[in-house]
């Protein structure tokens, strides 16, 4: 659907400013969207971003780092993020609400972020998914880069875990390799996958990969929030890290202070907006799966998701 049809949709849902009553006094400065590096965020911002514009609000997307984006936000150089993941966010999310960030709430969704290997490997390494069964199965994941270590192939560095701390932290026999960005996570699984050969990557969900690849997340100690925060917790009495990600974690939308202050009728949609775990898969999906753009993707997700988007406008 292009955007006049898409317009033409929203109109015909009375969702455009202008035909269903008063009209907020936002801004017609541009909102400034920030967008990330994996691909279910960027087609959801570019959903609300065409929301916001058949509101007759004017938006801007702004690519920024998944750590650095909560000071730009706090100091209201960026205006809002619509996926920060508990798992690989949540101190610096945390510390820009002290620093000025408004929390927008949690979306209906529940996420988990960390190592995960594909099912066929249950035989090869007996006792999965416990972490202790993967260690022990190390050589098999072993490499000419990683020497007598197992490979895990980790995220990019942006993406704030602690993977090599945590190999230390439990004693590991692994080493970490960082992949530079997303795709190359899933084109090391495909290949992977398609040889039956071994492989322990980075992975969450929801995300594309559910639905194409069978597998699991590994199993490390249960996470708790002194891990992070005091090396006396844990196996390990003298490091951090010792720990799994939240096995339930949240997913929640943080935006800045001018943003409710500019932009009202803005700020009252995204306080709205919640995403459940397949709407966040079926956004990754249209282009990590069909190769859609994320523009095109998202004016497809709005098609399919009407009555959330209207819920959000009401
Ligand atoms: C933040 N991420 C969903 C890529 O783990």
């Amino acid at each position: 659907m292009n955007t006049v049809r898409t317009v033409a949709f929203l109109g015909a849902l009375g969702l455009i400013a202008g035909t269903g009553g008063a009209m907020a006094e936002d801004s017609a400065d541009p909102i400034k969207i920030v967008t990330n590096n994996w691909t279910s965020q960027v087609v959801l911002s570019n959903v609300i971003g065409q929301v916001l514009q058949a509101q007759g609000l004017n938006v801007e997307y702004k690519p920024s780092d998944t750590q650095l984006q909560f000071t730009a936000i706090a100091s209201g150089d960026m205006d809002f993020q619509v996926e920060v993941w508990e798992g690989s966010m949540a101190e610096s999310f945390e510390k820009s609400l002290a620093g000025g960030a408004v929390d927008y709430g949690a979306h209906a969704a529940v996420t988990r972020e960390d190592w995960w290997y594909p099912a066929y490997m249950n035989e090869m390494c007996p006792g999965l998914p416990d972490w202790k069964a993967l260690d022990a199965c190390a050589a098999k994941l072993a490499t000419a880069e990683t020497g007598s270590k197992g490979r895990f192939v980790g995220p990019p560095a942006d993406w704030g875990k602690h993977y090599s701390e945590r190999i230390q932290a439990l004693g590991m026999n692994f080493q970490e390799v960082p992949v530079g960005q997303a795709a190359t996570l899933w084109a090391e699984l495909q290949a992977a996958y398609d040889r039956k050969e071994p492989i322990v990557l980075f992975n969450w969900t929801p995300n594309f990969i559910e639905a194409k690849f069978e597998g699991q997340f590994v199993e490390f100690p249960t996470y708790e929030p002194a891990c992070l925060s005091d090396p006396k917790w844990g196996q390990n009495p003298d490091a951090l890290y010792d720990c799994g990600a939240p096995a339930s974690g949240y997913l929640k939308k943080v935006g800045s202070k001018q943003l409710e202050e500019k932009w009202p009728k803005a700020a009252g949609i995204l306080k709205k907006v919640n995403f459940t775990n397949p709407q966040i898969a079926a956004a990754a999906a249209l282009v990590d799966v069909d190769g859609m753009t994320p523009e095109d993707a998202a004016k497809k997700w709005i098609e399919t998701n009407q009555d959330s988007v209207k819920s959000w406008v009401q």
